[in-house]
């Protein structure tokens, strides 16, 4: 449960102000659906280490899959800030519940959208967008993350279908997936996706388990042993990796509005309970030290949402930089991974327990920051675009 009222929910700067009605009434219906469904059930579902109930179902219910793809695939249409708020939304209640989302959205609808053919599109996106289908998307190997240039998965053209082989490792949501887009390299090296189905043979999806992040969501393998896919599942155009990179400056700008939400639990929660213990004969709140951290935290809170509400207005004129949205991504969730230390330790020994968020949020924002590109890759990112010189290699 909340343990602070909406009412203390920082806008310091007034963002709403740029805020449409529009954006403001989904943020009302996202957060009341987290306040009700998430909230009180994910210390449990964290602890005992599931996702929680029927979520896929409950995201599309509630208009967070594919927001904005268009209304004709199942999608609601909506702006880039609407998709941002509603991640910033899900993440207060878990980093779990909004990468859900971010995977089915950003990472499966948004390919299938961008490069699928219109069967594609028709077959797969209604239901996406829905819940009744989960979606996976493989471009990490064992060892290829931060290059996935250097993949090993492969794709072989067998006339009448395409031959895959390889193994994905660390996929969200591999587990539960009904399908999962997969990169590959095909005969001439070029880097092609292609969907692959549950219950292809040779298909499995082995589940990662005893993490100690992410613990409300299940993450996995996809392992492919010569399973033949039907040529229709191929994206025909795309090639290279711009195809998946494409698709993380999707996720990525999402998880910069999502990790504020985080932030906001973990700021929010502190500050009620620095208001309400009182040691020495007086409320914690009232020390020098303590009012150092919250209003540190409150100030990085709010530059972070200018961040991404800047980037979301630029993304929705399509003039947002893939170097831009890296930045915020690091940016904003090493706030968001600060904020959940530095707060859990106003709550003293309670602190660690799972009747308050940090532990959980400190923990869910390790995974947070390493995947979509680690701190260190959207540092080299960001010193790329100044330098123009190439660090990685
Ligand atoms: P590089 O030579 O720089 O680029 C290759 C081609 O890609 C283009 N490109 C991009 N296109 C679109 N968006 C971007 N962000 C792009 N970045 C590069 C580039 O223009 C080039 O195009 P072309 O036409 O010339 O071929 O590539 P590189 O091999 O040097 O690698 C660059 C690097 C290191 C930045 C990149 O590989 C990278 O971002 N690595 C990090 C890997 C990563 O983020 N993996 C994420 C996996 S998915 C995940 O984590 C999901 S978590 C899900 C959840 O929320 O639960
Ligand atoms: P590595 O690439 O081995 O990096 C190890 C360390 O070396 C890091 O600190 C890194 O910053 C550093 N490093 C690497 N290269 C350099 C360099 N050039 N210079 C300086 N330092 C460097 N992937 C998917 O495809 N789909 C998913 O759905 C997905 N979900 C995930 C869910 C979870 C919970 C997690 C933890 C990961 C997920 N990932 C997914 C994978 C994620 O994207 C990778 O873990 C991430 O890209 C880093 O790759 P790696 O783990 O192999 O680390």
């Amino acid at each position: 449960m909340s343990h602070y009222p909406a009412t203390s929910i920082p806008d310091y700067f007034n963002l709403d102000g740029l805020l449409a009605e529009e954006h403001i009434l989904i943020r009302s219906s996202v957060r009341s659906w987290v306040d009700s469904f998430v909230m009180p059930h994910i210390d449990k579902a964290a602890q005992e280490h599931t996702p929680l109930p029927n979520l896929m179902k409950e995201l599309g219910n509630v208009g967070a899959l594919g927001p904005y793809i268009p209304e004709e695939y199942g999608g609601a249409g909506l702006d880039q800030i609407s998709y941002g708020i509603i991640m910033q939304e899900l993440e207060r209640g878990d980093s779990a519940v909004r990468s859900a989302a971010s995977v089915q959205s950003s990472l499966v609808m948004f390919p299938i959208y961008t490069f699928g053919t219109e069967e594609q599109k028709r077959k797969y996106l209604p239901k996406l967008a829905s819940g009744d289908m989960i979606g996976s998307f493989g471009l990490t190997e064992p060892n290829h993350g931060s290059n996935p240039a250097g993949m090993e998965t492969t794709i072989k053209d067998k006339g009448d279908y395409y031959l895959l082989n390889g193994a994905k490792m660390w996929i969200t949501n591999s587990p539960l997936c009904d399908i999962a887009v997969v990169w590959a390299k095909d005969e001439k090296g070029d880097i092609r996706g292609i969907v692959v189905e549950r219950g292809m043979e040779g298909f499995s999806t082995p589940e990662t388990l005893d993490k100690w992040s992410l613990r409300a969501s299940k993450t996995g393998e996809l392992v492919f042993n010569n399973v033949k896919v039907p040529k229709e599942n191929l994206f025909p155009e795309i090639k290279g990796l711009k195809g998946p990179l494409s698709c993380l400056n999707s996720a990525r700008y999402g998880i910069s509005w999502g990790v504020i939400g985080a932030a906001i639990d973990c700021y929010c929660t502190a500050l009620q309970y620095a208001k309400e213990r009182t040691q020495f004969g007086r409320p914690i709140a009232g020390f020098q030290l303590q009012q150092k951290k919250l209003a540190e935290f409150v100030t990085e809170i709010t530059k972070a949402q200018l961040l991404s509400w800047r980037l979301g207005t630029l993304k929705n004129e399509h003039k947002a930089s893939p170097a831009q949205i890296s930045m915020a991504k690091r940016n904003n969730t090493k706030m968001a991974i600060e904020i959940a230390r530095e707060s859990r330790q106003i709550l003293g020994g309670m602190g660690i327990t799972g009747d308050f968020p940090m532990m959980r949020h400190a923990a869910n924002l390790e995974s947070v920051i390493t995947y979509e590109g680690t701190h260190d890759v959207h540092l080299l990112i960001t010193g790329m675009d100044i330098t123009g010189l190439n660090a990685f290699n």
